[in-house]
């Protein structure tokens, strides 16, 4: 049975429910999720939850970002398409967010059907009310590549401050920020050679001329102060004609009518997010896509972005939609960046941490809970201090909220059979946390989900603090004192109950659990009736505490994966042929006989490899080892850096054959002592053995001292 106690207002919510449509921000389709992305699809998955279990209709849509330069090379690099790697990094991303239970109703590809003809409408039409310009520019053009270089990949010394090796657009020495035609001595990053200047008709769309339009929005209030302030410095320095267009070879959209011409990956992302919505009313038919992007919808349409990202957001993607006679934006929600330690993310110190190896060795709530006890509705950044992550979480979630049903739940179960009481024996406790439903509600509503933690917890102390004070477990022992007991026992596990529904949107699994312990769904409006008279389960433990243990060993695995974005999956895919190790150890006959698929390793086994492009600079034969071939190895040019490797290859090489050859070594494997010497790393080699053996010998380039990726 539930029982109505508190006499509060209906909520607004019942009364009038909303149409929404929120996104978040697009990840690349040519990297792993980190922790990082997951601030703010958690943050977004928090308020959509909320939103739903408010009972308004709520679509959360995302999907990868597939075009680009760089997803174009990275393909090239892995020696497959473009489309077979956004494909398998897509299921990639997916699994990760389905993991931390992000709940799309939608997660797509921008290399779709849908987008490319929503691009082309969009473009079409601003193109027809003459929002498109066109002009020559001049670029930096790799000859030897045959392609325009974006400036990341122009690389050379600084022209302020003379360092070497600088970025084509800044210099990380001295800080100053330059065009890639200022570089000294430039080379082109994918090809090493010298670029040269060339012209090109591009494609500009005409933002000026959205400027009043764009203040007239800005003014509505309906953004972050911060953003608006941003937005206000912008409007001081001048709008500036977008370039929308990148020549052949570009992995994207090529522009109607302008062959050779394709769609800068900005300008398909923000239109993605249509895309993807529109996938989804395909498969929902009661789904209706004009009402929420009719430029009269009354639905609402939020985007929840990094604050790197807010130039494209409030600038072009609203002018661009104005052009083409779409609906804007109601709001754009920026975010802070997440520093781990108080630092940013660094590879080295093991804090770039990939959402797949937090998941390996913590549950993911933990990261939902304390993303949501640190978050405002501000662009300030968030640090995650493991320390206090741990802390925070134990004393919150573990010593506070479930410890409320952990004390008082098997007394229910064993001493009242399962039964809460009818009786309500604190009133004005059941009513302050009862009565906060508003107050909490506000706070998830203005994306001040720290403030409703705080709030949350405060009323999480207030009952436990109940319990301290009337002490069942004393009182238990007393005959007289039972049905007391079982009223208090029966408040406590109401207000647990109560708290869940609080946290609902931030913990859904655990809420999952509670709700199955406490026979009821824990719907949002349960916030203010209280369970009498009603049979519970029998508990079991709801939530282990996080293990510092783990926390450090997440950090460890996460240290100096120097492949760089390389994912799992496109790793899968590019590893078709089978390649082995040579082991260098005499004790094996036949390294390399035909195995099985060896058995399957994570990708952060895989990251510790250090895999290096090496100069067989020396090779000789061992004396009395009759597989063995001693080789002098040189992880630079010059040979100033080298190993010594004793590899089971002596059946297919003469040593002379070898001398002068690169090839691929495990650079940080522990040396071995063996009977010969030191042997410190493995070469690879591939091939049944015997004499069909090959030594993997990269051309076209490669240098000793490259990293394999
Ligand atoms: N892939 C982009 C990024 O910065 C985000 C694209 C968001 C979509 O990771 N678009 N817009 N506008
Ligand atoms: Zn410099």
């Amino acid at each position: 049975m539930s029982t109505a106690i508190s006499s509060q207002t209906p909520s607004p919510t019942s009364a009038k429910k909303r149409k929404i449509l929120v996104t978040c921000a697009l990840p690349y389709a040519n990297g792993s999720i980190h922790l990082g992305h997951l601030l703010e699809h958690i943050q977004t998955d928090i308020w959509v939850r909320f939103q739903r279990m408010r009972g308004h209709e709520t679509y959360f849509v995302c999907a990868d970002d597939a075009h680009g330069t760089p997803i174009m090379l990275k393909a090239q690099e892995l020696g497959i398409s473009p489309e077979e790697m956004i494909n398998a990094v897509r299921e990639e991303h997916m699994a990760d967010f389905s993991d931390f239970y992000i709940s799309f109703d939608n997660y797509h590809s921008t290399h779709s059907d849908e987008n490319k003809a929503f691009a082309t409408e969009i473009y079409n039409r601003l193109h027809a009310n003459g929002h498109i310009k066109t002009r020559i520019i001049s670029q930096l053009y790799d000859p030897e590549k045959g392609m325009f270089l974006p400036d990341r990949f122009v690389k050379g010394t600084c022209p302020k401050c003379k360092a070497e090796d600088q970025n084509g657009d800044n210099c990380d020495d001295c800080g100053a920020t330059y065009s890639p035609t200022e570089v000294l001595n430039p080379r082109s990053v994918v090809s090493g050679a010298t670029p040269i200047l060339k012209d090109s008709e591009h494609y500009f769309f005409d933002l000026p001329a959205f400027e009043e339009m764009l203040k007239n929005w800005t003014r509505s209030g309906a953004l972050q102060e911060e953003m608006a302030n941003k937005l206000a410095e912008w409007f001081d320095q001048g709008l500036r004609q977008w370039d929308i267009s990148r020549d052949a070879p570009y992995f994207g959209f090529e522009i109607p009518n302008a062959p050779g011409k394709f769609f800068y990956v900005w300008l398909d992302a923000p239109i993605g997010y249509m895309g993807s919505f529109k996938n989804l009313c395909d498969k929902n038919p009661a789904i209706d896509f004009d009402s929420f992007w009719n430029e009269n919808s009354t639905a609402e349409l939020y985007h929840f972005i990094g604050k790197d990202i807010i130039y494209f957001h409030s600038l072009f993607w609203p002018a661009m939609l104005e052009g083409a006679g779409y609906r804007k934006p109601t709001s754009v929600f920026a975010h802070g960046f997440v520093t781990v330690n108080g630092a940013k993310m660094s590879k080295s110190k093991g804090t770039f941490i990939k959402g797949r190896t937090y998941l390996e060795h913590l549950n993911p709530e933990y990261l939902r809970y304390y993303y949501a006890a640190k978050l405002t509705n501000r662009i300030d950044d968030l640090d995650l201090n493991l320390e206090d992550f741990a802390q925070r979480v134990n004393s919150d979630l573990v010593g506070k909220v479930v410890n409320i049903a952990s004390r008082c739940a098997s007394f229910i179960t064993k001493r009242f059979d399962g039964m809460l009481s009818a009786n309500i024996d604190d009133q004005a406790l059941a009513d302050d946390v009862m009565n906060a439903g508003d107050s909490i509600a506000a706070h998830y509503e203005s994306r001040d989900f720290g403030r409703g933690m705080r709030e949350i917890m405060a009323l999480a102390d207030k009952v436990n603090e109940y319990i301290a004070i009337k002490e069942p477990w004393q009182l238990i022992k007393d005959e007289s004192k039972q049905a007391e007991v079982h009223d208090i026992c029966s408040l406590g596990i109401n207000m647990f109950r109560t708290l869940m529904i609080y946290l609902k949107p931030v913990l859904p699994v655990l809420a999952d659990s509670t709700a199955a312990f406490l026979n009821d769904e824990l719907v949002w409006e349960g916030h203010k009736t209280l369970l009498t008279d009603h049979k519970i389960n029998k508990f079991k433990a709801l939530l282990q505490r996080v293990d510092m243990d783990k926390v450090n060993a997440m950090t460890e695995a996460s240290k100096d994966s120097l492949v760089g974005a390389v994912t799992t999956e496109d790793k899968k895919i590019k590893n078709k042929k089978k390649v082995k190790a040579v082991d260098n150890s005499a004790a094996l006959a036949n390294p390399l006989a035909a195995d099985p698929i060896s058995e399957e390793i994570q990708f952060d086994d895989f990251a510790k490899i250090d895999l290096r492009i090496v100069k067989i600079i020396n090779a000789e034969h061992v004396e009395k080892a009759d597989k063995l071939l001693k080789l002098t190895l040189a992880l630079d040019n010059n040979g100033v850096e080298t190993r010594q490797v004793f590899a089971g290859i002596k059946s297919a090489y003469q040593p002379e054959d070898l001398i002068g050859k690169h090839t691929v070594m495990v650079a940080n494997l522990a040396p071995r002592k063996m009977r010969f010497g030191m042997s410190e790393g493995m070469v690879l080699a591939a091939g049944p053995g015997g004499q069909d053996l090959w030594v993997l010998n990269p051309d076209d380039g490669a240098k000793a001292g490259m990293r394999v990726k």
